[in-house]
């Protein structure tokens, strides 16, 4: 391989100076392009839905989801910066200011502290927390959001010393899908992984339940505050029982579809990557599908399963469905496990990188992990380094260089997506039973089913009907034997 090329094995490779023209071109369409986005309806929608719905201190009916407030937040961002670079640090709390402004909220101030672990009482440091109150008093912010998850106490003592309402990184992320939920599906998924959340820390909103009910806890804990306490844990526990019996119901027809494929040999290809870095910009652009792009982060909740075919005529499929992001809250992935098996349970996962990014490795590392915890750590992996147009060229090189098959596209433009196509066709299991026989003209179907999933060596019309030679999958090659 020459010092100026990368890329991947058989001879797919990109060549640097094309990529910086193309950049420049790129740059130059790129706002001309950015406006047809907004023709989206469901963008539409969404915009006018810029307010945010947030975690209600005052529990009013634990059973229903809809305990939270709708009200817009200003916000004072407070993160503990434990190892790591002090850019790293950086990143990860202006990666929690898109989060915050993807909820809606008005990011006001953002403060950081270096310590070895977070304080045990109130996260940050007891001087750090008089500057968070002084803060939270200058900006008239109405909300700390924590860069992490706080234990039950430390909300609470937080909460009492900056006389807001102080709300963790999980929550909020909880928060952003609860907002993008759209189907059944993806409500309940919603639904259940903040009651998981919010089960633990019931004893921190209940206090205010029970000053509200005139309980102070009394003798032993057992006032009227920790009955009511009790009686919402008990139907959290019920409502959480029903919802993951509904999830499972409604993953039955998804896995029924998958099973289907998988039985006609349809190979399955994952669009998989940390979220906002284009994977449903790259389906649309792959398939032509209409699914929602938008600069925010988690706008696609609910997996999208679209058909194509390979330039030898065989059929596959692509699915877009949720980002990753670090520390994806355990919570969500336990209860999103069935939408993640359109993940685990593909052939092959093009795994979309945003080159413009700036630490891209960091985001391949935290979506590496959550494909290794949802047991898809085996399957092959095509990394597609996405916003070649305005990533810079040098990281994009270093990111061919440290990935073997690693190819840089943009789905804005369509630099490099041909290549990647050709790439993913050539990675795409291949048919593995060979099959030399005349399938009669009344059996036209099986003669289709041949072309759409296998591959033909050679092909022949005779008076008795189509002689073929090809290689397919097991399922239809005894289909044939049975003829
Ligand atoms: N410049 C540039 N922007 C892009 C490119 N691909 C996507 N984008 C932009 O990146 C943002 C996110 O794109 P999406 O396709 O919604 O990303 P996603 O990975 O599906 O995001 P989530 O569903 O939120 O996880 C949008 O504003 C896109 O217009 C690209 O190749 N170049
Ligand atoms: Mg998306």
């Amino acid at each position: 391989m020459s010092e100026s090329k990368f890329g991947s094995d058989d001879g797919l490779e990109i060549d640097i100076d094309t990529l910086i023209r193309e950049n420049a071109q790129a740059v130059a369409d790129y706002e001309l392009q950015d406006s047809d986005e907004s023709n989206n309806q469901d963008l539409q929608d969404r915009q006018a839905l810029r307010r945010v719905n947030g975690l209600s201190t005052e529990l009013q009916d634990v059973s229903d989801a809809e305990y939270r407030q709708l009200r817009l937040e200003k916000v004072v961002l407070v993160g503990v910066w434990t190892e790591g670079t002090s850019k790293d640090a950086d990143n990860s709390l202006k990666e929690l200011a898109a989060l915050a402004e993807t909820a809606g909220s008005q990011v006001m101030d953002a403060l950081i502290q270096r310590r070895d672990k977070p304080d045990p009482a109130t996260f940050i440091g007891s001087g750090k927390v008089t500057e968070v109150r002084q803060a939270v008093v200058a900006t008239g912010a109405d909300t700390v959001i924590c860069d992490g998850e706080l234990s039950p106490a430390q909300l609470r003592t937080l909460e009492q010393k900056v006389k807001v309402k102080v709300v963790d990184r999980t929550a909020l992320i909880l928060d952003i899908f609860a907002q993008h939920a759209k189907s059944r599906e993806g409500k309940a998924q919603v639904e259940l992984a903040q009651m998981s959340y919010m089960l633990p820390r019931l004893r921190g909103w209940g206090e205010s339940l029970s000053r509200q009910s005139g309980g102070t806890g009394g003798i032993g804990g057992r006032g009227p505050g920790e009955t009511k306490i009790e009686t919402d844990r008990r139907r959290i526990n019920d409502k959480m029982s029903k919802l993951r019996r509904e999830i499972k119901e409604m993953k039955i027809s998804r896995d029924i579809k998958r099973n289907e494929r998988r039985k006609n040999n349809i190979p399955s290809v994952a669009i998989a990557g940390y979220t906002n870095a284009g994977k449903s910009s790259l389906l649309n652009r792959l398939t032509g599908a209409d699914v929602l792009v938008e600069n925010a982060l988690f706008a696609t909740l609910d997996p999208t399963v679209r058909k194509t075919q390979s330039h030898d005529g065989r059929v596959y499929t692509f699915v877009d469905t949720v980002g990753f992001v670090r520390h994806l809250p355990h919570q969500l992935v336990e209860a999103f496990k069935s939408t993640l098996e359109e993940v685990s349970q593909s052939d092959l996962i093009v795994h979309v990188v945003d080159g413009s990014h700036p630490d891209p490795m960091e985001q391949i590392r935290a979506v590496r992990q959550v494909i290794n915890e949802i047991g898809g750590g085996e399957i092959l992996e095509i990394i597609a380094i996405n916003k070649a147009d305005i990533a810079a060229p040098e990281v994009l090189m270093e990111l061919l260089r440290t990935e073997s098959s690693a190819y840089a596209i943009s789905a804005r433009t369509g630099y490099g997506v041909p290549t990647l196509v050709k790439a993913i066709e050539s990675a795409l299991p291949k048919p593995n039973v060979e099959i030399n026989a005349v399938i009669p003209f009344s059996r036209g179907d099986l003669v289709s089913a041949v072309h759409e999933t296998g591959e033909i060596i050679s092909e022949e019309y005779l008076p008795e009907g189509t002689k073929i030679h090809a290689m397919v999958g097991g399922a239809l090659a005894r289909k044939i034997e049975l003829l």
